[in-house]
């Protein structure tokens, strides 16, 4: 089974797919080794990786790059985040297919317009296009796709913006219409009352994808047992688990005035030197360093 074809039976087999986020091949990689079915691409940790807001100020090709880097070291799917789709519906129709050829396996859009601010920010800047102009890009996308198993989520941000569930509802079913995979539906409640409400009223034929940062109360099981929503993705975890081991590291130095301490706790250079792929190289080495 492709990459593609992994994601694809995740949106229809019933099974919740759980997709953990990178801001690079390492952080991939033990994402893949901890036991996650898929890896989330996720813009906020790659524009926090270069201390940057995550507001269409990283450019595409740096996105890009960094998916094609992480697509090359795992061998679980890869849902790539391409904001806004980086301009309008032509905009998408030259990106699709170079996230495919990046070894994506899915992307997702969202209904905002560019430059877009983030959508957990309090009193960010959200607002969204007109639900025609999205559709067109959803269609757009799907039209570009190569590999009719690479997918097409859409992404509703109408909670985001403060515009209620009808509007989120009837922004998920014109996605659906105009040919998406599957719909994110985003919310920064910090209760899943207002995810719960749209699941249960959620009429649409395709899956859900849902991202609990805000609502963590929520657990794998609970979602499961909703049966609509197909994948959940953890939206920023690899890089809050950086900041926050990197932190008490580099303060341990400082206060003990050296590393002897913060070296019993560390994983050893030999382990890093393994995640490097190091197996990989001595292999290639005994059989062609002459
Ligand atoms: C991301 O991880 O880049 C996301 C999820 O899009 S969120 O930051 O919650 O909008
Ligand atoms: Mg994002």
């Amino acid at each position: 089974m492709t990459k593609n074809q992994a994601l694809r039976a995740a949106l229809s087999n019933g099974r919740l797919f759980t997709a953990m986020s990178a801001h690079n091949p390492l952080a991939a990689k033990l994402a893949e080794e901890a036991g996650f079915d898929g890896i989330w691409g996720s813009g906020f940790e790659l524009s926090a990786s270069y201390a940057l807001p995550d507001a269409s100020i990283l450019s595409m090709a740096t996105h890009l790059e960094m998916m094609r880097a992480i697509a090359s070291v795992v061998s679980i799917p890869l849902i790539a985040d391409i904001d806004t789709g980086f301009g309008n519906a032509v905009t998408v129709g030259y990106i699709v297919p170079q996230y495919e050829a990046a070894g994506a396996s899915a992307i997702v859009m969202e209904d905002k317009t560019f430059p877009k601010d983030t959508s957990l920010r309090a009193e960010g800047r959200q607002e969204l296009v007109r639900v025609a102009e999205f559709q067109g890009k959803i269609a757009c996308a799907i039209a570009a796709r190569k590999d009719k198993d690479f997918a097409v989520i859409a992404r509703v941000e109408a909670l985001i913006a403060g515009l209620g569930q009808e509007e989120a509802l009837k922004r998920g079913l014109a996605y659906e219409e105009a040919g998406a995979d599957a719909i994110l539906i985003h919310s920064k409640q910090q209760t899943p009352d207002e995810i719960l409400a749209f699941i249960q009223a959620w009429p649409g034929k395709i899956p859900l994808v849902l991202v609990p940062t805000a609502y963590p109360q929520l657990t794998e099981a609970d979602i499961a047992a909703l049966g609509k929503v197909g994948i959940v993705i953890y939206g920023n975890h690899a890089i809050r688990a950086a900041v926050g081991a990197m932190r008490a590291v580099f303060a341990q130095i400082r206060r003990d005035g050296g590393i002897r301490e913060a070296d019993k706790t560390l994983p050893s250079v030999k382990e890093i030197i393994a995640l490097q792929g190091d197996a990989h190289m001595r292999d290639l080495e005994s059989r062609f360093l002459r």
